[in-house]
């Protein structure tokens, strides 16, 4: 630091400690001043076996940037197991808000751990103190806050660590940054916001704040702040260079306790670090085996024909659209669980539906979480009058009367989430609404709005005006269509235990350290921070839980509809821990090219780091009007997203994949591949619902990436062209498309020739491959296709794979189906258990880069002994194809011998 900075810190620094001066936005402060903060002396210091405690005290006089600074503080420093250390820093004297543990269950601790065998070390200093995570077998300081002052004051807590030139930090999201962080100057502000347009830089509606670092010698770990609070995380480095001067990372939060897991991950297997932080938020929910089909939504849909147009003109096109979906159009004046009698009639809706399932189709319909406030006799707005008895609004700062939003429908409140009620208030609504006898009989949730979003502004003193000039809820603009049209007929192709923590004194509305909140203050477009829960807990602490807390209790109404069944719910707004119940999709994206080519990071984000791997963002794009191209392109880098689904906004012109002959074919191509390939899909995405694995993964490039952890994604990512340089991993591949073997050898390779209906992929050598032969209309079809085995070498000669098979649906399943296929010298071996029926045999075996043609190709199956089987050979392309037709209900045994 040049001297003269340095002395202007400890000048300002030594003013601003004569009290408490308010600083209104946090850009004006110096950081030298931060920097120049006294820190904390660790006192009291206690080893009880795998636990350290102690008191740190104020080590000098208060610096009171933001507010006073805190005297005294409490510090547990715990191994939990061999790869994690929690650490957490607390007032000493008074309660201050945790994120409550109804909504993020603590991780299991392993009560035998030894601190001996730990691959993490904690080592601190005492005066002042400061702690170094390091990795234990090589000593590297993975996270270390020496020279970095500590600062704890009531609405202000900071936190920095010192990190090498250049670090790799990948995750603080949601964003719509590259997932590759730039290390030199990136601010992560973590505040839900309904963030249209999903700007680079900005706050979006998620937030994990967790990261993943990966280290120049091949390790891989991970630092998760348990914090719901308003934060800025700010990383600023010397450049892009190794010998550049090092990275800093410092969390500026405005409330809250410091709650640190550090996760050791692995020296060598950067997928490790995902499994251990699963340990930490939860794996991921399963979902039904339909949830990976194709998924059409837009907003704008007019009325019910409009609806069934789009469902009869997808099968008019032959593709396969599994799940229909409509957004807040269907709603009467734009209130939740109404359907508006004059343009989607229920009994014409009821008959959508019930078509819709009679084709093995699915339907989903749009939930907001703000409530129509309609008070007052004689309203009829049943919604609003039971959740009233029941009062479980979210209350002003007053306490008692409820807070004031403006929404779709006009003024609302909103639901509370920690109110003991509101399961049983969410239950029944769902219920009543979406009955299968009475109702409308939806098999999946969308919410959305949950950020939670109003349209009020800042200050939103008279909602009702505000509602008035804002014209909410918007008129319809066109009348109202035939109740008796003919539909499937032509088509027309074109809870918390604590105590509240006390705020006495603290500004909730606008505190001193301003977070980069693109909205501006906290409360704008938002409720109010100084709202309350039922259970005292007040909305500045709480924000970033509203999405999470809908989210799983929608989960539990969806469930109670149809019990023993996984549900099927997606959420804009997550906090971590979400993906346990729920998916998500990437909120508001634009129709755009850049936009296009940043949903593969952002999903990335969620599927490899913050463990919601059921995500997508809009196909085609949500904003502006999309281009042929851009969704031809677009409806093949989608069929490899995890949750499929096109969608629109209400003023973009229609984009259907049937709209243009180039997108329709593009869409099909893809597809096919894809629902050939969901079986694969379907199997990464159990294993990771049980641990976590990461079922999409990157080398740090985020243009391609792998689906599941076998299949190269890299679409061609400009406008125009038609080639793409990609990245090819010194390792064996297969292209996908002709199945001939290519040497990847680590550097760029350029595709040409990629024409507007194709995307490139390539097989990863070593794999087996479970296919179907073909694919379908519907997943229901699909599954009544047979298997097809792709056995693709690596360098070794040698392939494993696996395929597990269950019904699909059901959470708690009896019989399953687990299968692992192995090759090597020529003989693929399959064995593992058969219990789960899948009613289709394995048709054929494609062996990849087989040397020359086999004499005879043999079957044993054990019981059934051994036969010969037919097969074809083709030189060129060095691929053996083996008609098998054998029953997966055994293991067997394929080999040839020349
Ligand atoms: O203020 O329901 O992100 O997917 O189509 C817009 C209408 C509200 C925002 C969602 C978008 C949805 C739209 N919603």
């Amino acid at each position: 630091m040049p001297p003269a900075l340095h002395l202007w810190g400890i000048v300002t620094a030594l003013l601003f400690s004569f009290g408490a001066l308010h600083v209104s936005r946090a850009t004006q402060v110096d950081p030298a001043i931060l920097d120049a903060c006294p820190g904390y002396n660790a006192t009291n210091v206690k080893v009880t076996g795998p636990t350290l405690t102690a008191k740190l005290v104020l080590a000098g006089t208060p610096c009171n940037v933001f507010g006073n600074d805190t005297k005294a503080l409490n510090l547990v420093a715990t191994y939990e197991t061999e790869t994690r250390i929690h650490l957490k820093i607390t007032d000493a004297f008074n309660t201050r808000y945790e994120v409550p543990e109804s909504v993020f269950p603590r991780p299991v601790r392993d009560p035998t751990v030894s601190v001996q065998r730990a691959e993490i070390k904690f080592t601190y200093t005492v005066a002042p103190f400061s702690f170094n995570i390091s990795r234990a077998r090589t000593n590297e300081v993975l996270f270390t806050t020496a020279g970095h002052s500590l600062i704890f004051e009531p609405q202000y807590l900071r936190l920095k660590t010192t990190l090498p030139p250049a670090a790799n930090i990948y995750g603080l999201g949601e964003h719509t940054e590259p997932f590759r962080l730039d290390s030199t100057n990136t601010t992560r502000t973590l505040w839900s916001r309904d963030a249209f347009g999903i700007p680079t830089g900005t706050n979006l509606y998620s937030n994990h704040p967790v990261y993943f670092e990966h280290r120049a010698g091949g390790g891989t770990h991970a630092v998760f702040l348990l914090s719901s609070s308003g934060m800025d995380v700010k990383i600023r480095g010397g450049g892009n260079s190794a010998s550049s001067s090092p990275t800093t990372l410092e969390y500026n939060v405005i409330g809250g306790v410091l709650d640190f897991y550090f996760l050791a991950g692995s020296e060598t297997d950067p997928a490790e670090v995902a499994r251990q932080y699963a340990q930490v938020v939860g794996t991921p929910a399963e979902v039904p085996y339909w949830s990976f089909g194709l998924h059409q939504c837009r907003y704008g849909y007019q009325n019910y024909i409009d609806v069934a147009n789009v469902i009869t003109n997808y099968s008019a096109a032959g593709i396969p659209l599994e799940t229909m979906w409509t957004d807040i159009d269907y709603m009467f004046k734009r209130r939740i669980f109404t359907m508006d009698p004059d343009y989607f009639p229920t009994s014409r809706m009821r008959e959508i539906i019930n078509y819709l399932h009679k084709h093995d189709q699915r339907y989903v319909l749009m939930t907001d979480p703000a409530i129509a406030y309609l008070p007052g006799p004689g309203q009829g707005y049943g919604p609003y009058d039971r959740g009233t008895q029941l009062d479980v609004w979210l209350k002003a700062s007053n306490g008692t009367s409820p807070s004031l939003g403006v929404v779709w429908p006009g003024v609302t409140v909103y639901p509370d989430w920690f109110h003991p009620q509101i399961s049983s208030y969410w239950n029944e609504e769902f219920n009543l609404f979406f009955n299968p006898q009475t109702g409308f009989d939806i098999d999946g949730a969308w919410i959305d709005m949950n950020d939670p979003a109003s349209f009020c502004t800042y200050p939103c003193d008279d909602p009702f005006a505000q509602a008035a000039a804002q014209n909410f809820p918007p008129p319809r603009t066109s009348p109202p269509p035939n109740p008796n049209a003919r539909i499937f007929s032509d088509s027309t192709l074109t809870h918390s235990k604590r105590a509240a923590p006390n705020h006495v004194g603290e500004d909730l509305l606008n505190p001193p350290y301003a977070i980069n909140n693109a909205a501006g203050v906290l409360s704008d477009r938002t409720a109010y921070t100084n709202a309350i829960h039922a259970n005292g807990l007040v909305e500045y602490d709480t924000h970033n839980l509203y999405g999470t807390m809908m989210s799983v209790a929608t989960h539990d109404a969806m469930l109670a509809r149809r019990p023993g069944l996984r549900t099927f719910v997606i959420t804009r707004s997550t906090f971590a821990g979400a993906g346990r119940k729920v998916g998500k999709w990437l909120g508001d994206n634009l129709s755009t090219w850049e936009h296009y080519r940043l949903s593969i990071a952002g999903m990335l984000g969620m599927a490899s780091v913050f463990q919601v791997p059921m995500i997508g963002s809009d196909i085609c794009g949500f904003g502006l009007n999309t281009t042929e191209m851009l969704c031809a392109r677009w409806a093949m880098l989608g069929a490899f997203y995890p949750f499929m689904r096109n969608h629109n906004s209400d003023v973009s012109i229609s984009q259907e994949f049937y709209r243009w002959p180039l997108v329709t074919q593009a869409a099909k191509n893809a597809l096919n591949i894809r629902y050939r390939l969901l079986d694969y899909f379907y199997t990464t995405f159990h294993q990771a619902s049980i641990d976590g694995s990461p079922e999409t993964s990157t080398f740090g490039l985020d243009l391609q990436f792998f689906f599941g952890d076998s299949i190269l994604v890299s679409p061609v990512t400009e406008e125009n062209a038609t080639s793409v340089s990609i990245y090819l991993p010194k390792d064996r591949f297969y292209d996908f498309a002709t199945l001939a073997p290519i040497e990847g050898e680590g550097q760029q390779v350029t595709l040409s020739n990629v024409n507007f209906t194709t995307i490139p992929l390539h097989i990863r050598g070593g794999v087996v491959l479970p296919l179907r032969v073909a694919g379908a209309m519907t997943t229901t079809e699909l599954r009544k296709t047979g298997f097809q085995f792709v056995i693709a070498p690596g360098l070794n000669g040698t392939a494993v794979g696996g395929l597990y098979v269950d019904d699909g649906e059901r959470i708690m399943q009896r019989k399953t189906t687990s299968v692992k296929m192995e090759f090597a010298g020529g003989k693929l071996s399959v064995s593992g258990s058969f219990a789960f029926d899948v009613g289709v045999k394995l048709v054929s075996v494609v062996f990849l880069d087989v040397g020359c043609a086999p004499d005879v190709i043999s079957v044993d199956s054990g019981k059934e002994g051994k036969m010969n089987v037919p097969f074809s050979y083709d030189p060129v392309t060095k691929v053996l194809w083996v008609q098998t037709d054998i029953g997966l209900t055994h293991g067997f045994e394929v080999a040839f011998s020349s």
